[in-house]
Parts: C-alpha cells; sequence; structure tokens
C-alpha cells in the first residue's frame, strides 16, 4: 500500500494519525471541512461553519474488519444481506483498507479518490474481478461517486449503497420530503411494498427501501433549522432509517440508548429492486450531492 502522504495538498489535503484508531485524510475548501478514513474510505465527518451535518458513534473506532457506525459507510459489493445471510452485511469493503490514488484542489473544490480492488482470497464471497474507486469532493456541498470496474470476464449483480448517517437535532423535529408517491418496500414489515404519502416522519423504527425516483430528496430539521438537500444519479432507490429504541439497543454501538434521535440515514443506493447487472468491462457510477440551505 504506497504512502498517502504524497497525495497531500498543503492546506487542502492533510493526512493524519485519528484517535479513533487509524489514517484520515482532512479535506478543508473555506467554511467546510471533511475527514474520510482510509479504512472503508469512509466520510467520518463534514461540517461547514463549524457545524457537523453528519452523525458519529461517540463510541465509534477504526479496527481492521470492523465497520464504523456513523459517516458514511460503503456498501458494496452488495447492499445489506442481499449476498444471502451468511455473508458480511453490506459487503466487504467497508471494513478493509482503501489506497488513496488521486488528490485534487482547485478555488472551486477539494477531492481525494481512493480505490480497493476484489482479490482471489475474496472469490468465496465474491467469485468476480471488481474494482472499486470512491471519488470525494469538497465544493459548496459534499459529493461523494462510487465507480465500480467489473475487471473480469463474467457479468455480476451489484447492489450498493452510501450510507450516510445525517445528525439532527432531534429525530422528532425531522421530516424527509421528496419521495411522497414514490413505493417503498418496508423491512419491518417482510419488504411489503407500500406507497409513500406526503413527508417521511419518525414515530418508531423506520427501515424502508423507496424504489423510483429518488433524485431530489430533502432532510428538514426544524430544530436546527437547517435543510440538507439530497441530490444522486446513478440510482433508483434511497433506503431511510432509524432504528429506535429497541434496535439501538441490539447495535449496541450507538453510543446511548437515545442515541437515534440525534441521526437518521438517508443512503442513496441501488438496493430492492434497483440492482446493476454489469458486463465484463463494464463500470457503473453512483453518486450522491449534498448541499446545505436554510429552512
Ligand atoms: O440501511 C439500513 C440497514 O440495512 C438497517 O436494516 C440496519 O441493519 C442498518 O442498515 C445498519 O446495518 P449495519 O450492518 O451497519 O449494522
Amino acid at each position: 500500500m504506497s504512502d498517502p502522504a504524497r497525495h497531500a495538498i498543503p492546506g487542502r489535503v492533510a493526512f493524519e494519525e485519528s484517535p479513533l484508531g487509524g489514517t484520515v485524510a482532512r479535506l478543508t475548501h473555506g467554511d467546510a471541512e471533511c475527514l474520510v478514513a482510509l479504512h472503508g474510505a469512509h466520510v467520518l465527518n463534514w461540517t461547514f461553519r463549524g457545524e457537523g451535518l453528519l452523525w458519529l458513534s461517540p463510541v465509534a473506532r477504526i479496527r481492521e474488519g470492523k465497520g464504523i457506525r456513523g459517516g458514511v459507510p460503503v456498501c458494496w459489493p452488495w447492499f445489506a444481506d442481499t449476498a444471502g445471510p451468511d455473508k458480511p452485511a453490506h459487503g466487504f469493503v467497508r471494513t478493509r483498507r482503501w489506497e488513496v490514488v488521486r488528490s485534487f484542489a482547485s478555488t472551486h473544490a477539494v477531492s481525494l479518490a481512493l480505490r480497493i480492488e476484489t482479490t482471489a482470497a475474496d472469490r468465496a464471497l465474491f467469485p468476480h474481478h471488481a474494482d472499486a474507486c470512491l471519488t470525494v469532493t469538497l465544493g459548496d456541498g459534499l459529493e461523494m461517486s462510487l465507480i465500480t470496474h467489473n475487471l473480469g470476464d463474467s457479468s455480476f449483480t451489484l447492489t450498493q449503497a452510501l450510507h450516510t448517517y445525517f445528525r439532527v437535532s432531534d429525530i422528532a423535529n425531522v421530516s424527509v420530503a421528496g419521495l411522497a408517491g414514490i413505493d417503498y418496500l418496508d423491512k419491518l414489515e417482510g419488504f411489503a411494498r407500500k406507497p409513500q404519502s406526503g413527508c417521511v416522519r419518525f414515530e418508531g423504527e423506520v427501515d424502508r427501501i423507496y424504489v423510483g425516483d429518488t433524485s431530489k430528496i430533502e432532510l428538514r430539521d426544524a430544530g436546527s433549522h437547517r435543510r440538507i438537500l439530497i441530490g444522486s444519479s446513478g440510482s433508483a432507490s434511497a433506503v431511510v432509517w432509524n432504528p429506535w429504541t429497541e434496535k439501538t439497543a441490539r447495535l449496541g454501538d450507538m453510543g446511548s440508548p437515545d442515541a437515534f434521535r440525534q441521526m437518521v440515514c438517508i443512503e442513496t443506493a441501488n438496493a430492492g429492486d434497483d440492482v446493476i447487472t454489469l458486463a465484463p468491462g463494464a463500470s457503473e457510477v453512483l453518486t450522491a450531492r449534498y448541499r446545505v440551505g436554510g429552512i
């Protein structure tokens, strides 16, 4: 693994050892900053004018072979347990170190690209040859693009997600717009298909895969007077999740019994009915774009 420091750009891209236990890249652009762990190519936080916009568990740690609770886990090359209950949930690249392959800075933005390639040792998990490259761009918002290349000689199906944990003032103050009229698969009721009417609000556990035009979603937090505009491309599904009390207790790494009140996941995905088939030599791009707005 090459030394990431050669991709440092003074004042824009710096590499440092995180107190969470691994190497992170600090991207800086004007009033915005973003921390990206090389472990899992995991965006740990995104701040704008000193405000943290992503939620990270207070007990989150960077440990080989383990995921990080919060920020933006990269779920690849499958979402949830799509590959079967005997395989790691959300794929196997969020628990491994990725390699830094590129950095860039201009007056408009700063970006970092990280890459991971499947190995022969992965064949039992994933009998194909592919790589994934995540480009994180910090400009007048935060953009993440996950590019998959099929490097092998057989097609494979891909499901994936940028599993973003947004920080909110309190889940009672939160509504999610932009999904009205779109069907969702309700994981809490055997993935029953249901129509969404109006905004999504939270009065208990929510775990839904919205399938359709999910390219313009708006997270509204009346408590912080903030909106996050969530755009996407290469995606026809979005996951909305809040674990609420019981699942928070079962997860055990959220940091406190009521931690669910300060977060909501809105995930740009290819999940549910939205499955990608990638032919040999083909590539696919999943992009999420976030902008901060006021209410
Ligand atoms: O994206 C929602 C979800 O699939 C939930 O069902 C829950 O399992 C969440 O992901 C977290 O999964 P993780 O494997 O990170 O604990």
